[in-house]
């Protein structure tokens, strides 16, 4: 047997991939990072867009693990600006002297599992290799951007920028035409700022989305002086809650309280702002009613805060809310009462070509000197999918994948041993806060590294029927209640040709948290060590 060069491979050095670095070594395992990018912090070194910025207070996106770091660090803002959140995953790197144990600007191209003796090899598109007993994957959830397949993109003369990667010297919109391609949160976030600056912009709508107000404001010292005095008290609640956030759930019935009640307690709920909107009540997700009530209250907002009314009717969406990941804004509808910004509406005629000078539809012409492309990603696969990963018997994991993922526990997958995804499809991952999603994998993965230290196991594998199992039931949940009833990049709806699956796990962090350790519990249930 050859001895591999490290215990652990890690792919990625965002928030994962730091952490599983920290953790590999206090726990006296060899690891090495290969990061694609220049710097830690993944997502957050990528999306340089104007305005971008956690949609989850930032006294709760952020580590656990580090006591002091979270006493020590100070946020300056309710929902950290991206440069922030870039400084404080660059600060937790130095704290901790993580930066030799990462290689940056190495992009892999290949992890191939050798059965003789139980290793991994990756291959960087550079040329180099590396070899680890284990391969953990920590390459995110939202981290390969989707370009939209439209006509002469190529052709256009003037910029073009994806806002998922942003240059980082910025991008001077003074006096410029501007299209934004795309309304998720990302062209939500940017749109205001986007404005301030260009000289004009045209909005290119496919299909609206339901954006609530951030009240995004400067961190209140005694609020956060309140939170580091209970911190793990509040950490503790939250891990209990469904989506892993400290907050005010009303599990009461929407239908059951009057017209009145419910309209003061969406109100509430707008004025306090951000995520916890959908905290209202117990079913908004599960009945339709409900549901329509909510949408009904967002409408006449949109329709408050619009001074022209059609503009106002393409921006209110058609599908229920919480379908698609809620947007959380500021200024965003406030943002097309301005002179020189426009709403284009793609839902009857597309955008026909881009050309040169600017975007077509229909018959009009859209000249512009700027074009951002906010079309999202490939989301949950993407990042996996666009590495060869070969396991036992050279099985592809792109292949067996085609017809969408398939994972146990959003952790490991049959045929693929000793080989870990974080926060992977089949896991809470982009339904919960991804902090300390983040923080339980890592935990998980490292504990089940020292269980097969300890008992000299060179191999852990899923098995066929866990993986099936956990599988069926990642869709059975998905189906419960009205989420699935809009396409989402929760089920690949947004890539053209991507297989149509459920793919985070719908049943809640506390319930998934509980058959992790069930299933450590049961001895490494589902799985066989060898
Ligand atoms: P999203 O939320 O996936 O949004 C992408 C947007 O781009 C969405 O409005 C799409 O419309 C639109 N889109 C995609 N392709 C096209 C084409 N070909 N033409 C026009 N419009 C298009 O990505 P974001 O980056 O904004 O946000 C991703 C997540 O990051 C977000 O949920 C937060 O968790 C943070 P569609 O709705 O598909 O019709």
């Amino acid at each position: 047997m050859t001895k591999p060069q490290f215990d652990v491979a890690i792919v990625g050095a965002g928030f994962a991939g730091i952490y599983l670095l920290y953790r590999c070594r206090q726990l006296g395992l060899t690891a090495h990072v290969w990061e694609a990018g220049g710097g830690v912090g993944g997502t957050w070194y990528w999306n340089r867009y104007p305005g971008a910025r956690c949609d989850i207070e930032s006294m709760q996106y952020s580590y656990q693990f580090d006591q002091d770091l979270q006493q020590e660090w100070d946020w300056s803002e309710r929902y950290s600006p991206q440069p922030e959140i870039l400084r404080y995953a660059e600060h937790v790197a130095e704290r901790h002297n993580l930066l030799d144990g990462i290689t940056f600007n190495r992009r892999v191209a290949t992890a191939c599992y050798d059965e003789q003796d139980s290793t991994w090899t990756l291959a960087s598109e550079d040329g180099a290799e590396l070899t680890a007993r284990v391969c953990v994957m920590a390459t995110g959830c939202l981290s390969k951007p989707n370009w939209p397949d439209i006509n002469g993109l190529g052709s256009f003369q003037g910029e073009v920028h994806h806002t998922a990667l942003w240059p980082h010297t910025g991008v001077d919109f003074t006096n410029k035409r501007v299209a934004v391609i795309g309304t998720g949160s990302s062209a939500i976030q940017s749109i205001p700022l986007i404005a301030q600056d260009a000289a004009d912009l045209t909005v290119f709508q496919r299909t609206p989305n339901y954006s609530i107000p951030a009240h995004n404001a400067p961190m209140d010292p005694q609020y956060a002086a309140d939170i580091k005095a209970n911190y793990a008290e509040m950490r503790a609640r939250a891990k209990q809650s469904v989506p892993g956030i400290y907050g005010r759930y009303n599990p009461d019935s929407a239908m059951a309280a009057s017209a009145e009640e419910r309209h003061a307690e969406f109100e509430r709920r707008w004025q306090e702002g951000g995520l916890l909107f959908m905290g209202a009540y117990g079913d908004l997700m599960f009945d339709q009613a409900a549901n329509d009530s909510l949408v009904a209250f967002v409408h006449d907002k949109i329709r408050g805060i619009l001074n022209d009314p059609d503009v106002a009717e393409k921006l209110c969406p058609k599908n229920i809310i919480g379908g698609k990941r809620l947007c959380v804004d500021t200024n965003y509808y406030a943002t097309y009462n301005r002179d020189h910004v426009h709403l284009v509406d793609l839902s009857e005629t597309p955008i026909s070509t881009v050309n040169a000078t600017g975007v077509n539809v229909g018959d009009t012409q859209y000249d512009v000197d700027i074009i951002v492309i906010a079309t999202g990603f490939d989301a949950m696969t993407g990042a996996l999918t666009s590495i060869d990963i070969r396991g036992r018997g050279d099985a592809s994991l792109g292949e067996r994948w085609r017809d969408g993922p398939s994972s146990y526990l959003g952790l490991a997958m049959a045929d693929f041993p000793n080989l870990f995804t974080v926060t992977g499809p089949g896991s809470p991952s982009v339904f919960t806060n991804m902090l300390p999603t983040i923080e339980q994998h890592v935990e998980w993965i490292t504990d089940c590294i020292m269980h097969m230290n300890r008992g000299d196991y060179h191999a852990i594998e899923a098995t066929k029927d866990a993986e099936e199992a956990w599988w069926n039931h990642v869709q059975e949940v998905g189906q419960l209640g009205l989420k699935q009833s809009t396409d989402s990049w929760y089920m690949g709806a947004n890539v053209a040709g991507k297989a149509r699956v459920f793919m985070p796990y719908y049943g809640g962090f506390p319930a998934y948290c509980q058959k992790c350790e069930e299933v450590v519990g049961n001895g490494y249930e589902g799985f066989v060590l060898s």
